[in-house]
């Protein structure tokens, strides 16, 4: 069992490797700056949100996969965390202008849930509610990029409460606010839906090499 834990751990830091190195070829390789542009990097981590942080015990958080799925899922705690766990070092963009590298978060893949699911073939979109009220969507695509996962510990910690544990997702790809503390739902849609941030000015994308910011 451990072997196999292993195993897997290092296939997905082998498969990090290959993204990040594409990612990496914004940093040095092709003397582009890994610091997104209009972005400054902190050492400490900032905590954003509507400024409801609600408790969720293990025991009580339940994850709903729902919408477009020849399966749909309930899972509570003890069935997450029997999925295989994967860790991924990557780094956070915030649209309020702060950037943290090398966060290693531990979970399981968005693919792999996904696959779980049986994601129907109409799924264009993804919408996702979290336990304070909040929400937000993103492509199916950008989703299923192979460095998001559904993380539980950081830098080898549970998430703490304020930070969106028991459980949270992270798409390091796009800015944070598409990253929902407190996930609850995840829904596989054949239309988008702007989310919470979405519908009051923010980007519908929110690439930050492409400082999509605003509108
Ligand atoms: N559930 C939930 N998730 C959320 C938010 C929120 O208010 N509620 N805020 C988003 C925003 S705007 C940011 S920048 C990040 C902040 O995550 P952090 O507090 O762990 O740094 O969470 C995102 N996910
Ligand atoms: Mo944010």
């Amino acid at each position: 069992m451990a072997d196999e834990y292993k195993a897997k751990l290092v296939e997905t830091k082998q498969a990090w490797a290959r993204a990040g190195r594409l990612l990496t070829g914004r940093s040095g390789e092709h003397g582009v700056d890994r610091l997104p542009p209009g972005q400054r990097l902190v050492q400490n981590w900032p905590v954003l949100d509507l400024g409801i942080q609600p408790d969720i015990p293990k025991a009580d958080w339940t994850l709903t996969v729902t919408g477009l799925v020849k399966t749909e899922l309930s899972l509570d705690w003890d069935a997450f965390a029997a999925e295989p766990q994967v860790e991924m070092l990557s780094d956070i963009h915030c649209v309020t202008q702060w950037s943290r590298y090398d966060n290693r978060w531990t979970g399981v893949t968005t693919r792999h849930l996904a696959g779980m699911a049986g994601v129907s073939e109409t799924a264009t979109h993804v919408l996702l509610s979290s336990y304070d009220g909040y929400t937000t969507n993103l492509r199916l695509a950008d989703f299923l990029d192979e460095d998001c996962l559904l993380a539980h510990s950081h830098d080898g910690d549970p998430i703490t409460r304020e930070h969106g544990g028991p459980v949270r997702l992270v798409v390091p790809r796009y800015y944070f606010w598409k990253s929902p503390k407190w996930l609850k739902r995840i829904e596989f849609a054949s239309a988008d839906k702007p989310g919470f941030w979405e519908d009051r000015g923010y980007h519908n994308v929110g690439d930050p090499w492409l400082e999509q910011r605003y509108g």
